[in-house]
Formats: C-alpha cells, structure tokens, sequence
C-alpha cells in the first residue's frame, strides 16, 4: 500500500502518504436539528411547461388533505386480525415513522402495520382500497425528499419485518430477497459468498433494498455498476388493490413484451409496493484500494477524472468529490480531520479488482500521471478496511454534518460533468453572504452534484432566493432537478423543470390506471394537479 506512495515521493514531493487512523460509522440517530413545525413547500416553480390546467404555477401552500377515509375502531379490528401485534397504534412507536431522516417533514399518521409476506401486504392493501383509505409504504426511512412519511394521516406500511433473503444463485450471483433487506445486512450476507451488492450509498445501515428500488438510488458505486435499472432483473408487486403482479424473474435476458419491472424502480410508492427483488451482483473484487487527494482547481479535478478514466479503466469503481465548505463542515461537526493539507477540492477514488498486484502498478501508473500533470496536489492511499472505511466516511459523512449546520436546503442536480461546479458558484454569488454554508459535493463520475445550503432556521427569505433561480439554472442547461433522491413531497412541484407537460402526463394516466382511488403514497412525485 505504501509502496505505491513511496515511489510517488521519489517522483514529486508534494505528494505524501498519510496514515488513516481510525473509522466511523454513519450514524443514523436522533441530530439535533429542530423539527419543522409544518411541512416543507416548494414555493415557486418555472411556467415552461405549464398547461392551462396549471397555468398558475405550484401552489407553495400544502396540499389540501384529499377525501380518503379516516381510520375507525372497525378498520383497527381488521388490521390487528391479519397482523396480531404487528398493528402499531401506540403515539411513541409511531413518532419515528412520521417523521423524516431530516427531521423536515411530519405527518400524523396513527396506524403503523408491519406485514411479514406478500400475502399481508395484498390483503392490506385489498382492504384499504375498498374503504378507500390512504397508505404510505415505507421502508429504512431514510429518502431525503419528504417522499417517506405521510403528509396527513396516512396508514404507514413499513416493510421492516420482511427482511428475507429467499434464494442465492452462487454461479449466477442472483439474490431474490424481501424488500425489507436492510442494505447493509444483504451487502454483508453476498461478501460472505464472494460476491457484493452493485449498490452502496450512505445510508446503507438503515435503508431497505424495496426503499432503494422504489427511489431508484444512485450512490457510491453507480459508475461502475450501472443503475438499478440495469442490475433489478425482477420485481414483486403489489399493486393498490391487492392484485400481486409476479415479475420475479432472475433472467439476465428477457424480451418478452414490455419490461414492466421498470414502471415501480423509481416510482417512489406511488405505483405499487414493492415486496421482493432479485438483484444481480457482481463477484467480491480481491483487491480494493481507496485514494484520497486533493486538488487545487475544479478544472484540476475533471482533468484527473479523464486521465483516470484512461488509466484505471475496468477497476476503477467511484470517482467522488467534495469541496473545502464540505470539509470544514466535517471538522468542525463530526471532529473528523482532513486526512491531507488543505485544498479547496478533494476526491475519493476507488478500485476494485481481482489482482492486487496487476491494480497496484495501475494505480501507481496513474498516481505518478497525475502528479507530474499537476493536477493533484496532495493525496493519501488505503487499502486496509478500516482505513478504506475512514477515507470514506470523509465523503459519506458530509449529509449529516450537513443537519448539524442548521436548517438544510437540499438540490440534486443532474448536468453535463463539466458544468456541475458552476452552479456551486453561480449559487453562492447570487446568494451573498444570506445563506450560513453553501457546499458542493457528489458523484463526479455520474455527472451529480449535491448542492446543499444550510441557513441558521428554517428562512422564507433565502429559499425565495434559491428557488426557482436553481432549478432555471440547472432546466437551461438541460439538467435534471433530480438526479437520484426523486421528488417526494418536497420537489413534485418542480417535474415540469425536467419533463415535458406530455410525461407528465402520461405519468398521471399510468397513476390513475394502477391506482385509480389515488390511495398509494398521495401527495408525493406527481405534481398536485394529477395526485
Ligand atoms: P424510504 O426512505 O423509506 O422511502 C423512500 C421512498 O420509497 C418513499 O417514497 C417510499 O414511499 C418508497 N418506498 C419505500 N419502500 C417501498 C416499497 N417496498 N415499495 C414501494 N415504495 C417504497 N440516495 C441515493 O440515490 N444515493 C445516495 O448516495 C444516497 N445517500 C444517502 C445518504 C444518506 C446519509 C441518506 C440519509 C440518504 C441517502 N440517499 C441516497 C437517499 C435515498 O433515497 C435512500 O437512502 C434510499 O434509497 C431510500 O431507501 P429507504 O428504504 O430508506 O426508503
Ligand atoms: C450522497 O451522495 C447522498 O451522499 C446524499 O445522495 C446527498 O445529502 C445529500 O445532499
Ligand atoms: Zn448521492
């Protein structure tokens, strides 16, 4: 590991190695960020696309709370019949589940239901439609758009008891799993049969498979694997009658008609729920290295994602980014210290591959490139777990030393590479010194930014000036104004920024065929004119 270095020295001085000392988990508690009182708003959104239907832009009041059926002693009897003591009324038991991972959106749902199997979500969900009561699938609670907890009194329907793996193909490497899998536990079940899950995102000790189906999540490993949409071979469904559409399938090649399974990855609980999924996994790489450098312009930066691009090739496995404010903020929230001298660009790299020596000498190969280039100027290896896992929390830890910055205003942001940092800087000109921080950080190789800008409270004033000057930005540079976390409650408003008023509405029709009561997940992804 250090040879690597070592020999870098020799070469250019101002590269040095750095020990790793210690490691650290996310955790996934209680922060003490203040509680919103109400619901989080979009306030404005762009007429670009507005029909006559429309035409006078998103509300930025709530949503009216729709005509479904208010729960009854009658309706509690049923649930409690088919879920003995898995039917959770108890006000301190649901706190959790009505409020999000950012502590931003709260609903006053009173009935939690835990199903164990298909079977119990169908006859859940026969019922609340045929007494049109409204439900809010949920898994890890951990999405970051409002999407996960229900707005009013919606029954949450949690897939937290249905955490089974069902089969393992050890040649194939096809999982079938319930859609409860927490992340995490099925990453660690696959690297004890040499394989691993093609998905790693930050709140991987809290966050459901079904969760990341149902929000198509990105994350940390997306360059290298693809999207869930290339690596979900099979879904299973409910859909909000209680009809179970079986699309398990666990076949690499399948064109057979349409590919149905693609309509729920994404569709954030508002199509069906989602109750098991087979997953193909690549094989547990025998050599992982993880670099961290620093750079001194975001010019730098692309240069050295080109070059490594050329150089790592089929082992490189996540090129990702943060900025100085990202950094500052780790420091100073988590007492996590920057493992390099200070740049105002940092970036993690990873490979993985399967011959330790064959993937040293590349990553020596490049190292050496990108000093004598100049194009990084300070930088440190890892290749041992614990050291892998603490240069990584420098990059997965910065949302939550986001929430002890204050109240968090929160864009992902799809543009072509070479723009992402741009809006970085339009930002924080445009804003002055109104807002507390205003970071930059993502995944480079996927061409998403996360822009963050915190400000001491929740402040009408500095939203109205981020919004809509930010999802402009990003529609004129034909970005996408979601990248990876959807819409939610927080963004549905916005759609109209990235899809035309046609999408839309076919997304409606599509809604309104599978769901015609509109009783799966109101309020979130569809704007409030088709919800
Ligand atoms: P929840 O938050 O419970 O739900 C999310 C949405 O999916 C809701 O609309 C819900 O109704 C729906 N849903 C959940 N389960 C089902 C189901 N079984 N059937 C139908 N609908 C369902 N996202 C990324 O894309 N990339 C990242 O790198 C990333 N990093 C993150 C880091 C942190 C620290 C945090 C807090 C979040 C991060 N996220 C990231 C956000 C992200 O969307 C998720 O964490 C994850 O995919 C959500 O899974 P979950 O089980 O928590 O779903
Ligand atoms: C990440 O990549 C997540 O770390 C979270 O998608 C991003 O908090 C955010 O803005
Ligand atoms: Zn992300």
């Amino acid at each position: 590991m250090a040879r690597i270095f070592q020999k870098a020295i020799q070469l250019k001085s101002t590269l040095r190695y750095t020990q790793v000392s210690s490691t650290h988990r996310l955790a996934l508690t209680n922060s003490p960020f203040t509680i919103a009182t109400s619901h989080f708003y979009p306030s404005r959104c762009n007429t670009r696309n507005l029909t006559t239907k429309n035409a006078e832009g998103p509300k930025s009041s709530p949503p009216e709370r729709l005509p479904f059926t208010r729960v009854t002693k009658e309706d509690l009897d049923f649930f409690r019949s088919i879920l003995p003591g898995r039917t959770i009324t108890d006000p301190d038991l649901l706190e959790s589940s009505n409020v999000d991972w950012l502590k931003s959106v709260r609903g006053s749902s009173e009935v939690l239901l835990r199903p164990q199997t298909t079977a119990e979500v169908s006859q859940i969900l026969r019922y609340c439609n045929s007494r049109n009561l409204a439900v809010n699938p949920q898994g890890g609670n951990t999405g970051l758009v409002g999407g996960s907890v229900p707005v009013y009194d919606e029954i949450i329907l949690s897939t937290a008891l249905m955490n089974k793996v069902l089969s393992f193909d050890h040649v194939s490497g096809i999982v079938t799993c319930q859609a409860g899998c927490v992340l995490e536990s099925l990453s660690q079940y696959l690297e004890e049969r040499d394989y691993i899950m093609p998905l790693d995102l930050g709140a991987k000790g809290s966050c459901h498979i079904g969760g990341n189906v149902a929000t198509n999540a990105g994350g940390l490993r997306l360059l290298r694997y693809g999207s869930l949409r290339g690596t979900v071979l099979g879904l299973e469904v409910v859909f909000a009658d209680g009809r179970v559409l079986d699309c398990l399938a666990t076949l690499r090649k399948d064109n057979t008609g349409y590919d149905l399974k693609q309509l729920f990855i994404g569709s954030e609980g508002t199509l069906g729920v989602i109750t098991a999924v087979s997953v193909l996994c690549p094989r547990k790489p025998k050599s992982v290295n993880v670099v961290f450098l620093g750079c001194g312009t975001f010019e730098n930066l692309l240069k050295t994602f080109q070059l490594c691009r050329g150089m790592l090739g089929e082992i490189l496995s996540a090129f990702e980014f943060l900025d100085s404010e990202c950094m500052r903020l780790l420091n100073t929230h988590l007492k996590l210290s920057n493992p390099i001298s200070d740049c105002p660009f940092y970036i993690v790299i990873e490979t993985a591959g399967s011959d330790p020596n064959h993937d040293s000498e590349k990553l020596h190969n490049f190292l050496d490139e990108a000093m004598n280039a100049a194009l990084v100027t300070d930088g440190t290896v890892a290749t041992e777990e614990s050291k892998i896992k603490a240069l990584w929390s420098m990059r997965e830890r910065v949302t939550e030393a986001l929430t002890h910055d204050g109240f968090t205003y929160k864009y992902d942001i799809s543009l072509p590479v070479e723009l992402i940092y741009r809006l970085v800087l339009d930002m924080r000109q445009h804003l002055g010194d109104r807002a507390r921080s205003v970071v930059g950080y993502g995944h480079v190789g996927d061409g998403n930014l996360h822009l963050n800008i915190t400000s001491p409270a929740k402040d009408p004033a500095l939203l109205a000036a981020i919004e809509p000057f930010v999802y402009e930005w990003t529609a004129q540079r034909r970005g996408s104004i979601s990248a990876e976390h959807g819409l939610g409650l927080k963004k549905r408003n916005y759609i109209y920024y990235s899809k035309s008023s046609q999408a839309v509405t076919l997304m409606g029709d599509i809604k309104h065929m599978l769901d015609p009561k509109g009783i799966l997940n109101p309020y979130k992804t569809l704007p409030d004119h088709l919800t």
